[in-house]
């Protein structure tokens, strides 16, 4: 207990070291940046009342100059994002592994940073676009800053660092007229996919649901490149770096992402805010998987090549320790904004592998940094800090900060008595892992990488039913907005070397036939020319016939943790039914919004007042997981357009319904047919019942017969 009192204190050290400049202005008079009282904060100074401005007036200069100043470069990708504060607890020592201070010592709470993002879209765009999520860790451990630059999916879209602008390009806004904002959906970027076919794999990923997440709370988080993990002994193995949630991994469908998009495009944002606010701490296990180095090439794919991923059959997945988000930034720009995450920060005991395209990152983090903020000093703006102390001969440039102290700046020296002085690496001296090299330089892609379409087979192979149906639609949705049909037919033609049932379901309805063949442009498509037994199509040779945990349906816990339920009610609703229900719902961890006609309170058949959440104007049945009406529904509420739409909309979206007594008129009213009664659709139950049919999962059979028009 003791020790634990001293432990937190120790990590509150740490978190207010990264908020010593934090102003809070309350009590506090109003001035100027150089912290003169200002006596009038509304007019300019001016010649006479309807005179002109007076350019002396150095207060309004001041003023409009910052502001002119405000906005930085949003980062070329990821520029929508949300952050997170927290800690990072280990379960058990890994020293066997790695020399990793906050991977060995279990009495030590790391504290963290995390953000999430989009790719593609820009600052302002909507969170529930179709996307890869970023999921950025940066560790403030006591060796020195450890970023963890992952995604949400576990393999990237190109092999090497010198596609990624292609990539990009291929996928922002196209350059004529900058449409579409945060959308794959468009002809370049299928152009690309359909040239580039290593790109299947993860574009397999993002048609699926995980490219929809429910929660950014319910995503996993993965490293994707292999690293190495290096002992005291100076042993390496190979890692990869996961993050699962102890929420389970859920996401929305479809048409509910394109209506949040209109309805709250701050839904993950928020959710987010909210969660960590009421003290809905979000958390994740980090697991690692450890390849020994002598398995090196044990497998049929390289684990090099950031389009594949280990299946945990292969190598299961180890849980090591924890992350907790317990706390929402002070203020966004300084810590979200400013937050720079680099793969190459790096502490002793972790090491790159030579992934090309981890490789290719490590030059590309600083370089973005110092245009987006401008100096190389950003390491010194407060959430980029390092807790262990920092010494070198660096000196000056925009904004510095610190006051380095003496009149030596270099190394070595006499005048400063040797210091800053190396540290052995006995001492956490940084030493990187001693690989032997012996090549030639080349520039060419190893056949090794060749094989795009055995992975994407498995990932489609371990899909559920209606995930795999979810996946077909988002490839038909999307490929139905390419206006080129030989674009179209390249990747059908693709997608039939991985699934041809898959590919002509999308064929099919897109309205387009699968060629035999397809034609890559000479020097267009990669390795079509020069290297042909690169990156040319073969037939799929699969690692395993399915993966289980590739399914989000291997990741659902069973539980409605911090779900929100809509209760749709009006004045005198039975209190006793209400209770009831909110009493058990809450119990298990939900919340519940109260749902009415009108704003402010509605009074209960006792007399109790309850205050509405939502009103007509603002409700809609996306922002909840699950709807209940209890039992004293007002005949207005029975023929309203907004209480019809809500439960038909919940239905279509497969979610739980729960009825009870004469809120059954309104179910008769909406266009939920009487006879589809199913596991999710539930009329005078138990609240229990309720619970367990939310947290089953949603009934996605009722996507087999679509009879909601909402
Ligand atoms: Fe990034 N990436 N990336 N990336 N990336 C950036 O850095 C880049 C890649 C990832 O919340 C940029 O600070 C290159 C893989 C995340 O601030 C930039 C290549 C993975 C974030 C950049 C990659 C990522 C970024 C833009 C190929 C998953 C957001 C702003 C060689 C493992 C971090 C910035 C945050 C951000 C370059 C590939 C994840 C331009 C050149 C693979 C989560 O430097």
């Amino acid at each position: 207990m003791k020790d634990q009192k001293k432990d937190d204190k120790n990590v509150n050290k740490k978190l207010s070291d990264l908020e010593k400049n934090i102003s809070v202005s309350d009590n506090q008079f109003l001035t100027t940046n150089q912290g003169l009282k200002i006596n009038d904060n509304n007019n300019s100074l001016k010649a006479g009342e309807r005179g002109p401005s007076l350019l002396e007036d150095f207060i309004l200069r001041e003023k409009i100059t910052h502001f002119d100043h405000e906005r930085i470069p949003e980062r070329i990708v990821h520029a929508r994002g949300s952050g997170a504060h927290g800690i990072f607890e280990l379960y058990e020592s890994q020293s066997e592994f790695t020399k990793a201070g906050f991977l060995n010592d279990t009495s030590r709470k790391t504290p963290v940073f995390v953000r999430f993002s989009t790719v593609a879209g820009s600052k302002g765009s909507t969170d529930l676009a179709r996307d890869v999520r970023g999921f950025a860790v940066k560790f403030y451990t006591d060796e020195g800053i450890f970023d963890l630059v992952g995604n949400n999916i576990p393999v990237f879209a190109i092999q090497d660092a010198m596609k990624f602008p292609d990539f990009i390009h291929s996928v922002k806004p196209e350059p004529d007229h900058e449409m579409p904002q945060a959308a794959s959906a468009h002809d370049t970027f299928w152009d690309f996919v359909s040239l580039v076919p290593e790109t299947m794999h993860m574009v397999s990923w993002v048609m699926s649901d995980r490219g929809i997440p429910k929660s950014l709370r319910m995503m996993e988080g993965f490293g994707i490149h292999t690293f190495r993990l290096i002992n005291e002994k100076g042993k390496s193995s190979f890692v990869k770096f996961h993050w699962k949630p102890k929420l389970g991994v859920h996401s929305v469908c479809w048409d509910e992402a394109t209506k949040i998009s209109g309805k709250d495009p701050d839904f993950h944002r928020r959710d987010l805010w909210e969660n960590i606010d009421q003290g809905n701490f979000p958390e994740w296990e980090l697991g690692l998987q450890i390849v020994p180095e002598e398995d090196e090439f044990k497998y049929d794919f390289d684990l090099l090549d950031p389009t594949k991923l280990i299946p945990e059959e292969l190598v299961p997945v180890k849980i090591v320790g924890k992350m907790t988000l317990n706390r929402n930034p002070e203020n966004f720009f300084a810590e979200t904004e400013q937050v720079a995450f680099h793969p190459g920060h790096l502490v002793p005991g972790i090491d790159f592998s030579n992934d090309p395209l981890l490789q290719g990152r490590l030059f590309s983090y600083t370089d973005t940094q110092l245009s987006r903020l401008g100096s190389p000093n950003f390491h010194e703006i407060p959430i980029n800090r390092s807790v262990a102390p920092v010494h070198n001969n660096q000196r000056d440039a925009h904004m510095r900060m610190t006051v380095n102290k003496g009149k030596t700046a270099y190394h070595p020296n006499s005048l400063g008595g040797g210091c800053p002085y190396q540290a052995m690496i006995a001492e956490g001296g940084f030493a990187s892992f001693n690989e032997r090299i012996d090549a030639q330089k080349i520039r060419n892609r190893s056949e090794s990488f060749s094989d795009h379409f055995s992975q994407p087979k498995l990932f489609m192979n371990s899909l559920s039913e209606h995930e795999k149906r979810h996946m077909i639609n988002a490839f038909a949705f999307e490929l139905s907005k390419v206006n080129y049909d030989h674009i179209k037919e390249r990747v059908c033609h693709h997608l039939s070397m991985i699934d041809k049932d898959v590919a002509k379901k999308v064929a099919d309805e897109i309205g387009i036939k699968i060629p035999g063949k397809v034609e890559m442009p000479i020097n267009q498509a990669i390795g079509a020319d020069e290297n042909p037994k690169n990156h040319q199509p073969k037939d799929a040779n699969f690692v395993k016939e399915k993966s289980e945990k590739l399914s989000m349906e291997a990741h659902n816990k069973g539980d409605i943790k911090t779900r929100v339920i809509g209760i749709l009610c009006d004045n005198n609703v039975d209190e006793d039914s209400f209770n009831q229900f909110k009493k058990v719902l809450e119990k298990e961890g939900a919340s519940c919004k109260i749902i009415a006609p009108k704003g402010g309170k509605i009074k209960g058949n006792k007399g109790t007042e309850i205050k509405v959440d939502e009103n007509f104007l603002t409700v809609t049945s996306v922002c909840f997981e699950a709807v209940f009406v209890p039992n004293g529904i007002s005949n207005e509420v029975v023929k309203h357009e907004v209480a019809k739409h809500l439960l038909n909309e919940t239905f279509k979206h497969c979610k739980a319904i729960a009825i009870e007594g004469n809120a059954k008129t309104l179910l008769k009213n909406t266009d939920i047919p009487a006879d589809k009664a199913d596991k999710a659709l539930l009329v005078d139950t138990t609240p229990k019942d309720f619970v367990k049919a939310i947290a089953s999962g949603r009934n996605w059979d009722r996507e087999l017969h679509p009879v909601v028009p909402a």
